[in-house]
């Protein structure tokens, strides 16, 4: 794939955010880094989506409204399985730190799985529009998007408006068990920030804003589409009050190669996987796996 602006190619033995992606953080609400995770890499993670009891023990869909849904798990601390080193690694850590201008904690990840054919997509919102729900102040998270396998219109790849971040937190309404975004806003956005299919190999990784507005269409092809979300608050935009996802809790950051190293596929303990029914933002729908 070619590298357009916003997006880098990652170097294992030479990487850290420069002030280019820096301004371009800024000014498109997203940096793209290809090759983030390699192949050793991922078939770690894989492993823990594949064999664990991840998805037939914690996951559950959230209706998009057309009859359809996503799958997801979703958690609030990294945990020590594979999965948890890549949300502690300081190359996830690091460049999110460095992106939002401070200390993050983890607020919480999810893996988000579209089946062919069946799958759901995601309405179009903003991560913020129903974080704020959540005592959360200022929009400074963001989150870590990781293709596990390709990534393509076909199957419901990420789409996102490049730069509507700009325009701040916009309303959202209950659809489905999702939150939209108001569409006659969107698409009044889509005439000024132009809408990029976020087309992505398996450990590509896109950071974008909280205030990004972004969708994703249903998985219409015949090859699975699963991905995993890291989701970073500033400690200094820490939630006042408990709810669904963690409040601050101390990152412990381990080195990149702890990814590589890690051989726990199976213990998840410590993950703290959410239980849909306390999630006052979605509606999900529970169903086995
Ligand atoms: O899986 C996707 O395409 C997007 C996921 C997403 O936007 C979300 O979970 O908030």
């Amino acid at each position: 794939m070619e590298l357009t602006s916003a997006e880098y190619q990652y170097d294992p033995d030479n990487f850290e955010v420069t002030e280019q992606m820096l301004a371009d953080y800024k000014e498109h609400g997203y940096i793209m880094i290809r090759g983030f995770l390699d192949k050793e890499e991922m078939t770690g993670v894989k492993k823990v989506l594949e064999e664990s009891e991840m998805r037939s023990k914690y996951g559950y869909g959230i209706p998009d409204g057309t009859g359809k849904e996503p799958k997801f798990v979703i958690w609030g601390h990294p945990g020590n399985d594979v999965t948890g080193m890549i949300a502690r690694s300081e190359k996830v850590v690091n460049t999110s730190e460095k992106l939002l201008g401070g200390e993050v904690y983890h607020y919480h990840a999810k893996f988000v799985q579209k089946d062919p054919r069946t799958g759901g997509g995601l309405l179009w919102h903003q991560d913020y529009g129903y974080w704020y729900q959540n005592s959360i102040l200022f929009p400074d998270l963001l989150t870590a998007f990781i293709a596990v396998d390709k990534c393509e219109k076909a199957n419901g790849c990420l789409q996102i408006l490049r730069g509507s971040h700009k325009c701040g937190r916009i309303d959202h309404l209950p659809q489905g068990g999702q939150h939209q975004a108001d569409l006659d806003r969107v698409k009044d956005i889509k005439g000024i920030c132009p809408l990029e299919y976020v087309e992505m190999n398996p450990g590509d990784a896109i950071f974008f804003s909280c205030n990004l507005l972004h969708t994703s269409d249903t998985n219409s092809s015949d090859t699975r589409r699963w991905v995993l979300l890291f989701s970073y608050n500033l400690k200094s935009n820490d939630a006042l009050r408990p709810h669904h996802h963690p409040q601050y809790t101390p990152l412990q950051k381990v080195p990149n190669s702890a990814i590589k190293e890690c051989t726990n596929y199976f213990d998840l303990s410590g993950k703290d996987f959410l239980d849909p029914d306390i999630d006052k933002t979605v509606k999900a729908h529970k169903q086995e796996y």
